[in-house]
């Protein structure tokens, strides 16, 4: 809407910018009518990345401009090719490429300084105090207004609903007796919720631009991945107190963004994956951890990855190489490419056993297929054509089908479900006709699912998921991620881990 109302002014101002160069100083307060509300307003990123240039030099400056004028098509940017003139768009070009007024530096002191204790746990009863079964809560991240939401599972209800930092990406992360919830915000703020006497305890700012953050596998540390600085964090679980930041810097001296952290409990460790440099890093966890990585060399730089059931292999994804690799974490060699043709979206994929063999399935979110991979031979099953590219894919034990959404196109409001057998669409809903449908996520037994409809005006529908009634519905604003404490703690088949 906002866009909208200062499209038609912008054109006088293009009209008029065609004859002469924009100035730097008209690039600028470009930026700030338009780009600084996802961005950032010393573009050290929030809901879009950081536009600097240490995060854009191995952008080239054609590529930011077509960015600019088509959008990106895995992420919320869109085309602004109507909005700006070409001369403006590349004055934006070359002032994105400038150092910001302000040089984004965010050191120790720093976060030590945004560190805030906000309750004394050592005060609070160790045992839930909400009625509710403390293993089938749901957390709920509501992106339109910023705010989280504790959701009884087996009653549908709100129990509690606080305020998030800006723009909350990536599954918030539990401690392992599934008492503690970990949230991490682009904008780097990490917090620290109780989910037995619903409090805020604490937060800190680790970044300036964070990507997620992963709990080890005995809860005793949090590992945070950012994107800038380009580093982890490690910080005491029980506060958030920072203990140790660790550039990404790979064996050739190369600094790198951090593009994804989780933790491997199998191997007590956590897995690290750079963007900038053809490395993976291993942090052991075990014991008294001195978080030195071990480094396995890539073959590209890396995206994302899944793990394999095992935790034994990661399937890797590249958005430069259009595919994906297999890495064997015990090995440290990379076995063998796999054909992920419209980067998926990995962490969100999922497995399930199909023949009493695991499969690999994930949407793609520049192709509308779900890919589905064997995962001993690495073959591609099936490629299943769906009305459109798609962001999220679940499931659970018990149920019979796959849940994946379109989330772009003319059928974003469609959500397909894939018989996880026959690997055929078994059924497509519309849970709200013209609104987006995406993100589902089950209940500790899979009797229920709970899915977003991801709109200002949305809601959390949950459904029967063997009768596929809808049982309820809560009205909410723009519901994205939803998050099942149980199924998180006990990292079951079929959801994100
Ligand atoms: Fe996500 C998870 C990366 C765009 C919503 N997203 C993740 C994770 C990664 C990731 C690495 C896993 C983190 C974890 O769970 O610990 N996301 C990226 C991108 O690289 C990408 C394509 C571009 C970017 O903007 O960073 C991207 N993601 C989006 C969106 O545009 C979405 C739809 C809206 C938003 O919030 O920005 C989006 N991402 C999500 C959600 C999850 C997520 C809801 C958690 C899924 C889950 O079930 O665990």
């Amino acid at each position: 809407m906002r866009r909208m109302l200062l499209a038609p002014l912008l054109w006088i101002g293009a009209a008029h910018a065609g004859a002469t160069v924009p100035s730097s100083d008209a690039a600028a307060d470009l930026y700030q009518q338009h780009c600084q509300r996802c961005h950032g307003a010393n573009r050290f990123g929030g809901t879009g990345p950081a536009l600097l240039p240490e995060s854009l030099s191995r952008i080239k400056p054609d590529e930011i401009r077509s960015v600019i004028q088509n959008g990106r098509p895995a992420s919320q940017m869109t085309g602004y090719a109507n909005v700006f003139s070409p001369a403006q768009i590349d004055a934006l070009v070359d002032y994105l490429q400038q150092p910001p007024a302000t040089p984004p530096t965010w050191n120790n002191d720093d976060i030590r300084g945004s560190h805030s204790i906000l309750a004394d746990i050592s005060k609070l009863p160790d045992t839930p105090q909400h009625g509710a079964d403390p293993l089938n809560l749901f957390v709920v991240v509501e992106a339109g207004d910023h705010h989280i939401d504790i959701l009884d599972g087996d009653r549908f209800d709100v129990l509690a609903r606080f305020a998030s930092h800006f723009a909350v990406h990536g599954g918030p992360k539990f401690s392992p007796d599934g008492r503690f919830v970990y949230v991490a915000s682009r904008d780097g703020w990490v917090s620290l919720y109780d989910l037995h006497n619903l409090k805020l305890i604490a937060e800190v700012r680790a970044g300036l631009n964070t990507r997620n953050l992963a709990v080890s596998k005995d809860g005793r540390w949090v590992l945070v991945g950012n994107y800038l600085p380009g580093n982890l964090v490690v910080l005491d679980a029980r506060d958030l107190s920072l203990v140790k930041t660790i550039p990404a810097i790979g064996q050739d001296g190369t600094a790198s963004r951090v593009s994804a952290v989780y933790t491997a409990p199998p191997r007590d460790s956590f897995i690290v994956a750079l963007k900038d440099v053809k490395e993976v890093w291993e942090l052991s966890s075990a014991g008294t951890p001195d978080f030195e990585p071990r480094r396995i060399q890539a073959e590209d730089v890396l995206d994302d990855f899944s793990f394999s059931p095992d935790y034994k292999q990661l399937l890797a994804t590249s958005r430069k190489a259009k595919g994906g690799q297999v890495i064997d974490l015990d090995s440290g060699k990379v076995v063998t490419d796999i054909p992920l043709p419209g980067m998926p979206h990995l962490g969100s994929g999922t497995y399930w056993k199909r023949n009493g063999e695991w499969v690999f399935a994930t949407p793609n979110i520049s192709k509308g297929l779900i890919s589905v991979i064997d995962f001993k031979t690495w073959k591609l099953i099936k490629e299943i054509p769906t009305l459109g590219p798609g962001f999220f894919m679940r499931s659970h034990v018990n149920s019979r089908y796959a849940w994946t959404d379109v989330f772009f196109g003319p059928d974003n409001d469609a959500i397909h479900l894939i018989d996880k057998q026959t690997l055929e669409i078994a059924h497509t809903l519309r849970p709200m006709p013209g609104k987006t449908a995406a993100h589902v996520e089950f209940t500790r037994d899979g009797r229920y699912l709970l899915l977003s409809v991801w709109a200002t005006d949305g809601a959390l529908i949950v459904y029967d998921s063997n009768t596929l009634k809808e049982i309820k519905r809560l009205p909410m604003n723009k519901p994205s991620g939803k998050y099942n404490v149980g199924n998180k703690i006990e990292f079951v088949e079929g959801t994100s881990h």
